[in-house]
C-alpha cells in the first residue's frame, strides 16, 4: 500500500479512517503507529507521552517485553480451543489468577462489557438460586454517573443520554441511586428483591469521581446486612491503577463478585474476567453462559505474565507514589484555568473552569502539539493516566508541558 508523503501522512490516515470506519468517535488529530512503554509515535515520527493509556488497558505500558514475549511464544503453539476441551494454559491461568486475588474460581470473558454481563447474569443466578427470590423480580443498585460498557442490557442502567438515546427499548431489573451516597443505599437495600450493588470504586468515566473515605467498606457492610452481592467493577480502577492492587484494597474490601479487564492483558487483546466463590460461581451449570473466546489459551498465558508484572515491577507502590507527587505538582501550579483536581494514584483528572463548548478539546490539542496525548470528558474534564511504569523526571517534565499548555485558555 504506497502512502502519502510524509507531510500529509496524518492527513491521508485521518482520511482513510474517516471513510472507511464508522463514526462511533471523535478521535484527536493524531495518528499512531508505534508504542514503547509511555510513550507512542505518530505516523510523522512525532513522540508523544500516553496520558491516557488507552483508558487504563496499558497499565504495563506499551508493548512491555514480557508480555509480548508470552504472546508471540503461545502464539506459535495453540492460541484458541474453545470451552468445548480443557486447556493447559487455562487450567494454570485459573489457578494463578484464583490464588492472585483470593477467590475460589474465575469465569475467563474477552471486554469488559462482557464481564460486566457475566457479573450480572451470575447476580441474578444466585438471587433465584440461592437467595431465593421470586423469579425475574431480582432487582440490581447501580449509581448515577455509572459507566459498566456499551451493551444494551448495561446502557439500560447509564445514566448518560449519549449513551443510550436511540438505542431503546431498555432492559428491566435494576434501580439508580446517586453515587457516593450511603442513606441512598441503605434505602434501596430494603427491597427484599435486591440482588446485587453494582459499582465503580472510582468512577472514570464521569471524570475520575472519588467517593468519600469510606464510602466502600460501609456500602459492602451494608450489602452484607441485606444478604445482596457487592459487585467491584474495578476494569479501569483495578490492576495497580489507583495505588494498590485493586481499588477496593484502599478499603480493605472483599467485592462479592470482582470484575476485571483492560490492564489484564497489558493492552495486547481483549480479557476480562469475573472472579467469585463457589456460592456464587458455582449456580452457573454446563451450557448456561460461554464465549468462543472466552479463557483462550493465548489471553490466559498473557493475562499471567501482565499479572506477573504488575507485582515484579511494583507498580501499585509507583502509582501511588507518582500520583501523589502528580497532584501535589498540578496544584502548585496555581492555575488560574484549574477549578478541581481529583484522582487516586495514577488515575486522574483536572476540571477546567472554562466550560465553553471546545475548551477542554483545545487543551488536548495544544497537549498534543507539546507532545502530551490526553483527551476531554464531558467536555470540562481531562483525564490524567499515563501507564504505570512512568517515572518521577518523567512525571515532572509532563507538568511542565500541562503548565505550558494550559496557556492556550488565557
Ligand atoms: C468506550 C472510560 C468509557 C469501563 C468500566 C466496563 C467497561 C469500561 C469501568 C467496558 C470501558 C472504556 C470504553 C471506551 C472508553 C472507556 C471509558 F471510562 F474508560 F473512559 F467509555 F467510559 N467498566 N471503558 O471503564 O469495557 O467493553 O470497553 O472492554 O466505550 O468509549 P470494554
Amino acid at each position: 500500500m504506497s502512502v502519502q508523503s510524509t507531510a500529509s501522512q496524518t492527513d491521508y490516515f485521518i482520511d482513510l479512517e474517516n471513510q472507511y470506519n464508522a463514526h462511533n468517535y471523535h478521535p484527536l488529530p493524531v495518528v499512531l503507529r508505534e508504542g514503547k512503554g509511555v510513550f507512542v509515535w505518530d505516523v510523522e515520527g512525532k513522540k508523544y507521552y500516553d496520558f491516557l493509556s488507552a483508558y487504563s488497558a496499558v497499565n504495563q505500558g506499551h508493548c512491555h517485553p514480557k508480555i509480548i514475549g508470552a504472546l508471540t511464544e503461545q502464539a506459535q503453539k495453540l492460541t484458541l480451543t474453545s470451552r468445548a476441551f480443557f486447556s493447559e494454559q487455562l487450567s494454570l491461568f485459573s489457578k494463578f489468577i484464583t490464588g492472585y486475588f483470593g477467590y475460589d474460581k474465575v469465569l475467563p470473558m474477552n471486554t469488559g462489557a462482557e464481564a460486566v454481563e457475566t457479573a450480572l447474569k451470575l447476580c441474578r443466578h444466585w438471587a433465584y438460586r440461592v437467595k431465593r427470590v421470586e423469579e425475574n423480580k431480582a432487582k440490581i443498585i447501580v449509581c448515577r454517573g455509572n459507566f459498566h460498557g456499551r451493551t444494551i442490557s448495561i446502557i439500560s442502567f447509564s445514566t448518560d443520554a449519549t449513551a443510550k438515546k436511540d438505542f431503546g427499548p431498555f432492559n428491566p431489573g435494576f434501580e439508580t441511586i446517586p453515587y457516593n451516597d450511603l442513606p441512598a443505599l441503605a434505602e434501596a437495600l430494603k427491597d427484599k428483591n435486591v440482588a446485587g450493588f453494582l459499582v465503580e470504586p472510582i468512577q472514570g468515566e464521569a471524570g475520575v469521581n472519588v467517593p468519600d473515605d469510606g464510602y466502600l467498606s460501609k456500602a459492602k457492610q451494608y450489602c452484607a446486612d441485606a444478604n445482596v452481592l457487592f459487585i467491584a467493577d474495578e476494569i479501569q480502577t483495578g490492576l495497580s491503577r489507583t495505588g494498590k492492587l485493586l481499588c477496593c484494597d484502599h478499603e480493605n474490601v472483599r467485592p462479592d463478585i470482582l470484575i476485571l479487564g483492560k490492564a489484564l492483558s497489558g493492552g495486547t487483546m481483549p480479557v476480562s474476567a469475573v472472579l467469585a466463590d463457589d456460592e456464587i460461581m458455582l449456580t452457573i451449570k454446563p451450557g448456561e453462559h460461554g464465549s468462543t473466546y472466552g479463557g483462550n489459551p493465548l489471553a490466559s498465558r498473557i493475562a499471567v505474565a501482565a499479572l506477573e508484572v504488575l507485582k515484579e515491577e511494583k507498580l501499585a507502590e509507583n502509582a501511588e507514589a507518582l500520583g501523589n507527587l502528580f497532584r501535589e505538582e498540578l496544584e502548585k501550579l496555581n492555575s488560574p484555568h484549574i477549578e478541581k483536581i481529583r484522582g487516586k494514584g495514577l488515575l486522574n483528572a483536572i476540571i477546567i473552569k472554562d466550560k465553553s463548548e471546545n475548551a477542554g478539546w483545545k487543551l488536548c490539542v495544544e497537549l498534543k502539539n507539546n507532545g502530551l496525548l490526553a483527551k476531554p470528558t464531558h467536555g470540562d474534564k481531562i483525564r490524567f493516566a499515563p501507564p504505570l511504569v512512568i517515572t518521577k523526571d518523567q512525571i515532572l517534565e509532563c507538568i511542565g508541558i500541562i503548565e505550558k499548555s494550559l496557556k492556550v485558555l488565557d
